[in-house]
């Protein structure tokens, strides 16, 4: 970790003369999905000529399009390759990837590639003269839990905050809307920190790095090297995870702000200069006056599971990872404790949905790679997994491996299933695999009714993919959502049944 005096990125220029900057300036939004719509209105808004462009050309899209075109923005559909003549500033969306012919093409016609994380961090002096800092997340798992923790514990502290980026909400809108934020809960992926050289957060966090979007980034070298931008310029903190030495080989390769700590985080107890747990507590030992005799109490382990009682390990440390952040910039105790227990999981996060036939259904959509859901079979005694999507340019034998011992059977779905079949094929021959050989949308109720086949009293259902979502679905929410309505037809079918 390297110290240098707080301020200015030399690449970022003031908001005031970016504003004159692209005013009648030929500018391209590659994607017109979240980010690529937000994007090319606040270009439209600051008087730069916008072309949205995208390869794909389906409904949604050209709804999108015809919402734009009234706005005063070009959309051309169904051509996300060829750079349009004149161009001279491409803003990318984060999904796509490095090697896209359109990039090639900005680079040999000399025009630069900015992400929207890229272009919000440069405007967000625009509505005030003094911008809300980011404390900014990444990791492969626990991103949008951690992020909606930090964002509970800055609300309990009485600050104006929003949970931004990945998480959902492109973080242009935020920067941009007339609303006072004192702070933000920023939620970057590896996509975003690569097209956002700029950024300098307050202070961040990296939860874990596990193998993830290998075909996106060409390697794990790449991926984690994405990963480690979050801390370049840290201001107060760069949060580590202490049981993940990748983490903080990537705090000591980054140039920060003088006097940055590094800060780490552990499910035992914490040594100075780390949070942990002691006897059921969550505990600072790092924002302390005296750190080598004291550690402060944050709150219980219990708070961050008020009515069932039962916390899983890695929601401990997300929840210690979002804690470090808060009292990195200054947040009470109190506030931490408040913070957590207002905070509810995500519905797509290891949800149960309902008991049938003695048979426990849970849905983990979120696990979207092999590290969440080896995470999540792990909970679980005797499994019925349901997996399968795009696998990402993952490998699954590891995953098989670690948990063929748990497998009651397997139903399978999706793109790229044929690799996780190999893999059971490998490591877990006599467990039974349903290969549903679907793609579809509407494939969900046959996945469960082959899951509930399965099952025996006792077993848990479980969807934890592995993979994204994105050949059958929407997205992950869409999928945890299908297969909720499945598993509840399913319970009403028993009921009609008995009835
Ligand atoms: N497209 C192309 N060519 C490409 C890639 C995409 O034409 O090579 C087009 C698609 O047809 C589509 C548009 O680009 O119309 C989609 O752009 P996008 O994939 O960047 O998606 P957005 O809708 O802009 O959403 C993005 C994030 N998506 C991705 O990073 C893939 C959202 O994260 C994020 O919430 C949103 O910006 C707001 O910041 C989602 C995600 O899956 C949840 N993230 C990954 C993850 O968490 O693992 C990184």
């Amino acid at each position: 970790m390297t110290g240098h005096a707080a301020g200015r990125p030399a690449d970022a220029k003031p908001s005031a003369d970016l504003v004159e900057e692209f005013d009648g300036r030929t500018v391209v939004v590659a994607g017109l999905g979240v980010s690529g719509v937000s994007a090319a209105r606040v270009l439209a808004s600051l008087g730069a000529r916008v072309t949205v462009v995208d390869g794909g050309h389906g409904e949604a899209q050209r709804e999108r399009a015809a919402a734009l075109a009234e706005e005063g923005v070009a959309v051309r559909l169904g051509d996300g390759e060829s750079l349009p003549e004149g161009t001279e500033l491409v803003v990318t969306s984060p999904g796509w990837p490095p090697s896209s012919p359109l990039f090639e093409a900005a680079a040999e016609a000399g025009v630069e590639v900015w992400g929207d994380v890229e272009l919000a961090w440069r405007l967000r002096g625009l509505r005030s003269a003094e911008p809300a800092p980011w404390l900014a997340v990444t990791g492969t798992n626990g991103k949008t839990t951690t992020v909606r923790m930090l964002a509970e514990i800055l609300s309990a502290a009485g600050l104006r905050t929003a949970a931004v980026g990945n998480i959902g909400t492109p973080i242009l809108d935020v920067v941009l809307s007339d609303e006072p934020y004192d702070v933000l809960a920023v939620e970057l992926s590896s996509y975003q920190l690569h097209w956002a050289p700029s950024v300098r957060p307050h202070s961040a966090a990296v939860l874990n790095i596990a193998p993830d979007h290998l075909d996106w980034h060409g390697s794990m070298a790449a991926y984690a090297a994405d990963k480690g931008r979050i801390y370049e310029g840290n201001q107060v903190a760069c949060v580590y995870n202490a049981a993940d030495p990748a983490t903080e080989h990537l705090v000591r390769a980054a140039d920060v702000a003088e006097g940055c700590r590094a800060i780490g985080f552990t499910l035992a107890s914490p040594r100075p200069s780390e949070f942990g747990v002691v006897d059921g507590l969550l505990v600072d030992r790092a924002f302390v006056e005296d750190r080598q005799r004291q550690a402060q109490e944050l709150a219980e382990v219990g708070d961050l599971a008020p009515s069932s009682g039962h916390v899983a390990p890695h929601v401990v440390a997300n929840a210690l990872a979002a804690a470090a952040l808060a009292r990195a910039y200054g947040v009470p105790a109190e506030a931490v404790r408040e913070g957590l227990r207002a905070f509810r999981p995500d519905e797509h996060r290891i949800a149960h949905v309902a008991d049938v036939d003695g048979v426990a259904y849970v849905n983990d959509s979120k696990a979207t790679n092999t590290h969440a859901a080896q995470a999540s079979l792990a909970a679980y005694e005797s499994v019925v997994w349901v997996a399968g999507g795009l696998a990402k340019g993952a490998t699954f034998d590891e995953l098989v491996k670690g948990a063929a011992g748990r497998l009651r059977g397997v139903v399978l779905m999706g793109a790229d299933r044929h690799l996780i079949r190999e893999a059971l094929a490998r490591h877990a021959p006599d467990v039974p695999v349903t290969d549903l050989a679907r793609t579809d949308t509407e494939a969900m109720s046959a996945v469960v009714h082959e899951a509930s086949r399965l099952a025996r009293p006792g077993d848990t259902v479980l969807l934890a993919p592995a993979c994204a979502s994105m050949d059958m679905f929407t997205n992950y929410g869409q999928r945890g959502d299908a297969f909720a309505t499945a598993v509840r037809e399913l319970a009403d079918g028993r009921d009609t049944e008995e009835g």
